[in-house]
Parts: structure tokens; sequence; C-alpha cells
């Protein structure tokens, strides 16, 4: 048996220059798996808790050395011993110990961190990929959702809009839809260099252009002349569709219950109609939070009302089976964003992708706005068969490790390999 003899955290940063938590695992007094905890901006209120330590001093607060001394003292005890490929009992173990729903006590960064890790070595003592391990069957590479255009709290911009996003669906594999990305990004650039000036060509937290644009219609233009320019071609079918990620949660005024978007103010059925306007210019495949995390009638509204679009709950359902049983048979969204660290560990996120799966709703492996180098959401995307990835454009270390371990991916899996294109709602 593959027994854990010892669990080593330590405090390292985040590509924002923020403390985070990187874990490792050692069986039979070996290495054997090591990862990072990756951290949000446009956080959702649902999420677990993100334990700091609050000590002015260092990094504004934002320290992580309490949650460290948490991994390598009671964490560590009560895991020694145990059977490292037991990843359920493991993060059993680790919920019970916290005793609280939300992680609150040991911290769902310190949990996260240990389950992730102790994916990895269990992986390694089984001599497979860490997507093979969690899913023998996976093939699944996945569409990449690009966003082009960044806004909200990734930018230092007016764009309320967060996310403008490019899917490559008519892709061949996922080295072209890396291209493709790249080829419609550079005819982008000289774009926003005519009408903004070169310094609106500085990116976001995840690699898109972070223009001074505001509203939504601009961003949607802008694409669509710049994958005209690339020579690819738009709607359900072809080359491209486009996706969002409104964010609303961070644009919604909840004293009065109206959205500001583009020097105008929406009541929710007003920013609904807006989306379908816009729906029907553009081809949009996927939409996330496109009203406020609370808004549940809402989002049954925008997902009746737009039947083409599939609507993604990050916010709303903070990668969580007691949210999704909440909203799911209310028919609100219709896919689940899944953030390993929205809930804190391994097993429970995807008890949510499984539950989201059994309710018909799909499922979108995201990145978060704070990540490291570390690839693991490429094993997991494979290892779900998912077929959506959003984790940023491939342009800065922290996104290029995701997409470059899913070529390797791609390439080990060779003839098993399938692109999920048009069909990334439901590859399987
Ligand atoms: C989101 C994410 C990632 P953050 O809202 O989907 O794109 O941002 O990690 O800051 O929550
Ligand atoms: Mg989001």
């Amino acid at each position: 048996m593959p027994y854990i003899t010892h669990i080593k955290a330590r405090e390292i940063i985040d590509c924002r220059g923020w403390p985070t938590i990187q874990v490792d695992t050692y069986v039979d007094r070996k290495l054997a798996g090591r990862a990072d905890v990756p951290q949000g901006r446009s956080t959702g209120t649902y999420e677990a808790h993100v334990l700091i330590d609050g000590d002015e001093k260092r990094y504004q607060g934002q320290g992580m050395l309490k949650a460290v001394a948490n991994i390598n003292g009671p964490i560590a005890e009560a895991l020694s011993g145990l059977d490292v490929t037991e990843q359920r009992n493991i993060d059993q173990t680790m919920c019970a110990l916290d005793g609280t729903p939300n992680k609150a006590n040991l911290g769902a960064n310190a949990i996260l961190g240990v389950s992730l890790s102790a994916a990895r070595a269990g992986a390694f003592c089984c001599s497979v990929p860490l997507y093979r391990y969690i899913n023998p069957n996976a093939r699944f590479l996945p569409v990449p959702l690009m966003n082009i255009l960044n806004g909200g709290k990734l930018t230092a911009n007016d764009l309320e809009i967060q996310e403008f996003i490019i899917m490559p669906v008519g892709a061949e594999n996922y080295a072209h839809a890396l291209q493709i990305t790249t080829e419609i990004n550079e005819a982008l650039r000289p774009m926003v260099v005519e009408k903004y000036g070169i310094l609106a060509t500085n990116t976001g937290d995840e690699g898109g252009f972070a223009t001074p644009m505001t509203g939504i219609w601009e961003p949607f233009e802008f694409m669509q002349r710049a994958c005209e320019r690339a020579g690819y071609k738009v709607g359900f079918g072809e080359d491209i569709v486009y996706g969002l990620d409104c964010a609303a949660t961070h644009f919604y005024n909840k004293g009065n219950n109206t959205y500001e978007l583009g020097a105008k103010t929406y009541d929710p059925d007003g920013l609904i109609e807006l989306y379908q306007e816009v729906g029907k210019q553009y081809p949009i495949g996927s939409m996330e939070d496109p009203l406020d995390e609370d808004d549940i009638d809402g989002f049954v509204k925008v997902t009746q009302a737009m039947p083409d679009t599939q609507i993604v709950g990050d916010d709303l359902f903070v990668t969580n089976v007691e949210r999704l049983k909440m909203c799911c048979p209310k028919g609100a969204a219709n896919a689940m964003l899944f953030k390993v660290n929205q809930i804190g560990s391994l097993s429970e996120a995807l008890d949510a992708a499984e539950f989201a799966f059994r309710n018909g709703y799909g499922v979108q492996v995201s990145e978060r706005s704070g990540e490291t180098e570390d690839a693991l959401i490429a094993d997991l995307v494979v290892a779900l068969n998912g077929g959506q990835i959003k984790t940023g454009m491939p342009i800065r270390g922290e996104r290029t490790s995701k997409h470059n371990r899913l070529l390797l991916i791609e390439e080990e899996l060779g003839n098993v390999a399938a692109y999920a294109g048009h069909n990334f709602r439901r590859p399987v």
C-alpha cells in the first residue's frame, strides 16, 4: 500500500505576486506529488473560506503562513499513514478535522493544496498521468474559451463585463485551436492600436487586451472584425463562436436591483433583453454569470430566453453540490463552472461535476485569475471529459502552462484523443 509518510507545505506567490500555498506529499518517504493553490479576485460570496494571516505587516495581511502551519501540523498528522490512493478518505478526513461547512478553521486553501497534491502522488504511485488516474476513459481535449478582451476586476479599465471570449469550436484539434486564437489576437492588436493607441494593448490578468471600452457592443464589433481579418468564419457550426463571462455580481447595484453597463442602467429583465439583442447579431455559444449570484429566478429566465446559448453558473454555483441542488430543479443555468478552490477539495469538486452531468448540465473547467505555473486543471478537464476550459490567453506563463500541458496530453492520447469542438457542451 502506498502510505503517506509526510506532508510539507510552503508559502509561494501567484501570478499577481500575492502569497499562496504549495504542498508536497511524500509516500514511503519519497516526494510523490506537488500542487499549488490558485486564488480568485472576482470571487463569489458562497465560496469556501480562504484562510489568510491578517497580519498587516506582511503582504498587507494576505500572508498564508497560518494555513501553511495548519498543513504542516494537524493535517499532516491526521493523514500520516493513510493510503494515498484513497482520495475520498483523505478529503473526508480533512473536512472532519476542520469541522465547519466552509472550511473556516483550517482554510479551504490549506485543505485543497493537500487534496490536489495527494491526487498527484496517487497518480505517481500508480504510474499513470493524473487525468487517467482520475478517469481511465479520459479522452476529450476541451475547447479553450479565450478571453481576448479583459474587463471587470481583472483589469484597470472601465469595461464592465469581465471577459469577452472567442471559442475556436471549428478547430481540428487543440494545437489548431491555439493557432487560430493567436492569429485572431494578432489581427485584433492593430485594430486596438489604431483606435486607442499602443497602451491599450496592455493586457489584463488573464492575458486579453485591457482596452478602454465600455458596454457590450463595441467589444463584439472588434472581435467580429478581428476574426474576419484573420480569415475565420463566425457562427454556430463555423470556426468561431463567442463567449462571455459577465461576472454580473460585480456590476450589480443591490440597492435598486439594477446593472450599470455602457453608461446605461438596466433592471434584470432589461439586461436579459440586451443579451438577447446581442445574441441575435453575434453567435454566443456560452455566457457565464449573466446576472447577480443571488438572482436564481433571473438565471431561470435567461436560460429560457437564450436557448442556443450555454448559461454557466460560476458565482451562482461555486462548485458546490448544495447550490446545484437548490438551482438545478428550477432550471437555473445549464452548465457549471468548475473551480476546485471554490469548494476546497478534489472529491467534492468531482462530486459537483458528477451531479451537474447527471442533471444534464455541462461542466466548464476554469482557471482562477490568480494562478501559478501549476497546470493541474489541464488534467482535470481531460479527466472529466468536460469539453471546455477557460484558462486565459496563451501568452502568460501561468496560462501557457495549462495550454502546453493540454498539447502534451493530446500527443500522449494519440489516436484516442478527440477535440470536443462543436460538441463542447456535451462531448460524451
Ligand atoms: C471568473 C474568474 C476566472 P476569478 O470569474 O470566472 O476567470 O475570475 O478567479 O477572479 O474569480
Ligand atoms: Mg466567472
